[in-house]
């Protein structure tokens, strides 16, 4: 592990010790100080005034119990969270996950770098998350539904669109926000657009909001590129996972010229040389909420499924980790070197391991990392509050335009940064230190709160 600046090995020992077994959250937290030495050596205030300190200490964390009945009449119990972990930029914001995965550490590892990101775009919005350890896979709608009512009725009374402000994440998505949105609105007889973001566009969504997380990614890349001299059109592009982010990146990769050749789920991937058909992939994950595994059997011509296995094997200029943390290992990052990739960004949150990253970094290849390369979800549901507070809505290549102004002006923040701070093409140390002195900064001003 590279060694941390002297003046953060305490605050990192301290998030260690306090959040015992946490270890998606030591990951993120780690990642980020590491980037930190050089901003503490030419600012020794932000160590007197412990601003890394309360950073890595969530404002609150609220765990709730969530009762609910099944189908069969049989009663169920899971575990809600959300943790509002810091609220200098605007309301705590950030999506609910609902996988059987969920803890207080992955809750945790997402709302710190929620901060940073929502930073990073330039917005008025704060970092939290929140989620439960529900498993929607199989659930009837009706077993959703009662769900979404029971998780909203102890969640209702610490949001609110001045307060917290959630939106979807991995197993949460329209129909999850409709049910949620549904409650609340019941529950506080207020039709309060701006508490959740990712709503139905009859309701109070946005456009774009559905693609913006997929679409950013993909205009991130076309920044990256740009800054030497290099267009996705004709590359071959490998993305991992088929849910909102992946087959919405893998749209905006088809529309700008590049070939999507292999998409995955939790079952293994498949590979379609002539590129995917995305109509399809839509069909089985969206509609009919089946596995990707079908698409070889419905897609004869060439297309082939491997169950279990490693996607990160098949040969691309351009890798696209979409799916979830940690799915992208040291090993896996040796293949794609080999095989010759020239670009890796993050769709999903923290997708690739440290030794990942430090392989791509060893081995000079653009990588930009979630926080930068995944902001357009978040800003678009910035966005998306924009418009329910002027009562407002806006058409689609309004709101795209908008959405590639911001990934473009993070990508220069990113690289300017990165350059300021003596790393020059460093993503991960430009992102990092970009979002963290806003935060800063604003933290400061406040005094001890
Ligand atoms: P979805 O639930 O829509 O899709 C998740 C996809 O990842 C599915 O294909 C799923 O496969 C796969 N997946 C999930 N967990 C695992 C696992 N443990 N192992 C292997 N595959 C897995 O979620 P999103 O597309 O919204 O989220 C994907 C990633 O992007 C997450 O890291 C999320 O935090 C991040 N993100 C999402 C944003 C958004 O706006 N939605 C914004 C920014 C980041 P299966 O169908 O088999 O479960
Ligand atoms: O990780 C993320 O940025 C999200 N899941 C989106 C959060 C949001 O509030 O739109």
């Amino acid at each position: 592990m590279p060694a941390l600046h002297e003046k953060l090995i305490p605050v990192f020992d301290d998030v260690v010790r306090r959040n015992p077994g946490e270890i998606e959250f030591h990951q993120a937290a780690r990642e980020v100080l590491e980037s930190l030495g050089p901003v503490v050596a030419k600012h020794p205030d932000y160590i007197d005034s412990q601003i890394l300190g309360r950073l890595c200490e969530p404002e609150r964390q609220i765990i709730f119990r969530v009762p609910w009945t099944d189908d069969n009449g049989r009663v169920q119990v899971n575990r809600g969270f959300r943790v509002e972990f810091n609220s200098a930029l605007g309301p705590f914001k950030g999506g609910l996950r609902f996988h059987p995965s969920v803890y207080l550490g992955i809750v945790k590892f997402l709302g710190f770098e929620q901060i940073f990101k929502n930073s990073l775009t330039g917005l008025p919005i704060g970092g939290g998350k929140g989620g439960s350890d529900f498993d929607p896979k199989g659930r009837s709608d009706a077993e959703v539904m009662r769900f979404c009512q029971s998780f909203m009725t102890e969640l209702y009374r610490h949001i609110g669109e001045y307060t917290d402000v959630p939106a979807g994440d991995i197993g949460v998505g329209g129909r999850e926000i409709g049910f949620m949105f549904g409650q609340y609105k019941r529950i506080t007889n207020r039709y309060e657009s701006g508490v959740l973001t990712g709503k139905g566009l009859t309701w109070g969504g946005s456009q774009v909001r559905t693609e913006a997380t997929g679409y950013g990614t993909v205009f991130f890349v076309e920044q990256m590129l740009a800054a030497k001299g290099r267009k996705l059109d004709g590359m071959r592009v490998v993305v991992s996972g088929s849910g909102n982010v992946a087959i919405f990146a893998a749209e905006k990769v088809a529309q700008l010229g590049g070939t999507v050749i292999a998409m995955s789920d939790s079952g293994g991937y498949v590979v379609d040389e002539n590129g995917i058909d995305l109509n399809l992939v839509k069909d089985i994950k969206l509609n009919r909420r089946a596995r990707i595994a079908d698409y070889a059997t419905e897609r004869v011509d060439g297309a082939r499924f491997i169950d279990g296995g490693s996607i990160w094997d098949v040969p691309c200029d351009v890798a696209l980790p979409c799916a979830t943390q940690n799915e992208l290992t040291g090993a896996d990052a040796a293949s794609l070197i080999r095989n010759g990739c020239v670009v890796v960004a993050e769709g999903a949150n923290m997708p690739c391991t440290p030794e990942a990253v430090r392989a791509f970094e060893e081995a000079g290849l653009l990588f930009a990392p979630g926080k930068a390369a995944n902001a357009g979800g978040v800003a678009t549901s910035a966005l998306e509050m924009q418009q329910n507070a002027s009562r407002d809505s806006w058409n689609f290549a309004y709101t795209e335009e908008r959405l590639r102004i911001i990934m473009k002006d993070i990508h220069d923040r990113c690289l300017g940064t990165a350059e300021e701070y003596g790393a020059p093409g460093n993503y991960v140390a430009g992102a990092n230190i970009a979002g963290f002195t806003r935060v800063a900064d604003a933290m400061v001003a406040f005094g001890v709160v």
